[in-house]
């Protein structure tokens, strides 16, 4: 796209307006980029150079008078789509911009985990992959890589903004609600994410779960080809599950790869991996070297992340589940008796799913934030709930309540925004905490250990609390289902 000369509006200054503003900027653009926030909060933004006016905390100027506008994904189209001559958000300036096969990826949840886990596995192919998008790096920022394949992880947001973002390889895990108070409504949210592979056609290929309803019906609406994965079923044509393992299977051809050596716990990390060994395939690379990536594989941090076993109690930090469906798998993916830490600011999502889920697992639910009322009616009568005033007494309280071989689960269905700044935050917060308390048990156990000779169950029981080990996510035996 020529962008010399032109007069491009970016709204918003956060890391994908400044990285959209600098891109159009180096191009010759003439850029203002404006942004609701005053100067004095908005920090430094040196690095954009005299190329870009910046105008902070004021009105946003019209759209009108500019041949271009590259909006940040958390800005609302009403702000600017019906004065806009040109919309071009910054994954589809990238789509332009970039010299090499793309595949994006989108869902409601697991986009982060399945969006690394095929920049690995397209890198133990020996090809030059990186990732970026919504799960931090913003996707202009790839432009001059010295790069083989793009790996972009696309929200609803984003999507809202292409018009002719067209991804070799487009693939969509799952969608449920979320978002809502943005996309008004599910069909809204559905149709947003629908843009992933709305130009794709010929050759390029759209991978979808066939175990999710909503996901699998889009397959109607693919120009390019579909290939298809599931958790669930087996697949005459696509990646499915056999046994322990994986069968790949296209155009007459089938291939069984081992999951020997899977690190991920989990029905929804399976789905994953699942998925992005459909994503390999899509592009045409060997499913069979990308599977070795899963030796070396752990997740990434706040999701499904075990961060201490005290005492035989295992601690999970799965901060991202910030809606109703991520909660609800991560519910579904344990065996052990859980306490589970739950709440924070409700998106406007029905939260009946999570008694289903909870109910028979959950021993306690610990809830805590603005959505604690809610929680504790949806849960009424099938879960046991208590509320805590916050996430350092949810742990305390957890660790009460547990025994060993019990998880605590911080999974809270909820954004983060009413106590903490983002997720990110929140599962630091909730690491601290639970670290704090190892140390403590593990000097109470120091302090105990002339005692420890003596047989008395309550106090071996109480030695044994104390003992830090090594955390690991035990393997939900129900994995392979
Ligand atoms: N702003 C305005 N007017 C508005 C709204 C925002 O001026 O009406 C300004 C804010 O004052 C702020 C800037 O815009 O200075 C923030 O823009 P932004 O909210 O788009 O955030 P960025 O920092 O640009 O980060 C965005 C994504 N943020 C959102 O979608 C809300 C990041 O995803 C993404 O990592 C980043 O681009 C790089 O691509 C975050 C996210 O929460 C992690 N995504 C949602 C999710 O995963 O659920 C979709
Ligand atoms: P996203 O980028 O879509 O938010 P992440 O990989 O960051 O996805 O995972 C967010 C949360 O979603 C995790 O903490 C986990 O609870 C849940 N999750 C991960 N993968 C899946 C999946 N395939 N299906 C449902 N839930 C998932």
């Amino acid at each position: 796209m020529e962008l010399a000369g032109k007069r491009v509006l970016v709204i918003g200054l956060g890391h994908s307006g400044r990285s959209a503003a600098r891109f159009c900027a180096l191009r010759g653009a003439r850029v203002v980029a404006a942004d609701a926030r005053s100067l004095g909060e908005l920090g430094e933004f040196a690095e954009l150079g005299d190329d870009v006016e910046v105008c902070a905390g004021g009105p946003l100027p019209d759209p009108a008078d500019f041949d271009l506008v590259v909006p940040s994904p958390g800005v609302p189209r009403e702000q600017y789509a019906a004065r806009a001559t040109c919309v071009r958000g910054d994954i589809e300036l990238a789509g332009l911009a970039l010299q090499v096969p793309i595949i994006a990826v989108t869902g409601t949840n697991g986009k982060s985990t399945t969006v690394v886990l095929i920049e690995a596995m397209l890198r133990a192919c020996g090809l030059r992959a990186m990732a970026a998008g919504n799960l931090g790096r913003p996707a202009l920022d790839l432009v001059g890589e010295a790069l083989d394949v793009a790996v972009l992880e696309v929200s609803s947001f984003q999507l809202e903004a292409v018009e002719r973002f067209r991804p070799r390889v487009a693939l969509i895990l799952n969608l449920s609600p979320d978002h809502l108070d943005r996309h008004g409504d599910f069909a809204s949210y559905v149709d947003a994410k629908r843009a992933i592979f709305r130009n794709q056609e010929g050759e390029d290929v759209t991978v979808l779960n066939q175990d999710d309803p909503t996901v699998r019906e889009l397959a109607a609406q693919v120009r390019g080809r579909v290939l298809l994965f599931s958790r669930r079923a087996p697949l005459v044509e696509g990646v499915c599950l056999d046994g322990g393992a994986v069968l790949v299977r296209q155009g007459g051809e089938s291939r069984r790869l081992s999951l020997d050596g899977l690190q991920l716990a989990g029905n929804h990390n399976l789905e994953n991996v699942l998925a992005a060994l459909a994503a390999v395939q899509g592009l045409g690379a060997d499913p069979g070297q990308a599977v070795k990536a899963l030796v070396d594989f752990r997740g990434l941090a706040h999701r499904c992340e075990p961060v201490a076993n005290v005492g035989g109690v295992l601690f999970i930090n799965d901060s991202k589940a910030t809606n109703v469906g991520a909660a609800v798998s991560s519910l579904e993916g344990f065996s052990q008796p859980l306490v589970w830490i739950a709440g924070g600011r409700d998106k406007g999502l029905d939260f009946a799913p999570l008694a289903d889920a909870a109910e028979g697992r959950v021993k306690t639910a610990l809830l805590l934030g603005e959505a604690a009322p809610q929680l504790e009616t949806a849960l009424a009568g099938r879960v046991a709930v208590e509320r805590v005033a916050s996430l350092e007494a949810a742990v305390e309280r957890a660790a009460e309540l547990a025994v060993p071989g019990d998880l605590v689960l911080l999974s809270p269905a909820c954004a983060s925004f009413d106590q903490f700044t983002s997720f990110e935050q929140r599962g630091e917060r909730f690491r601290a905490a639970v670290t704090s308390l190892a140390h403590r048990a593990s000097s109470d156990a120091a302090a105990a250990a002339p005692a420890a000779a003596a047989p008395a169950a309550p106090a071996a029981r109480s030695a044994a609390k104390g003992k830090e080990s090594a955390p690991s996510l035990p393997r939900n035996p129900k994995d392979s289902e």
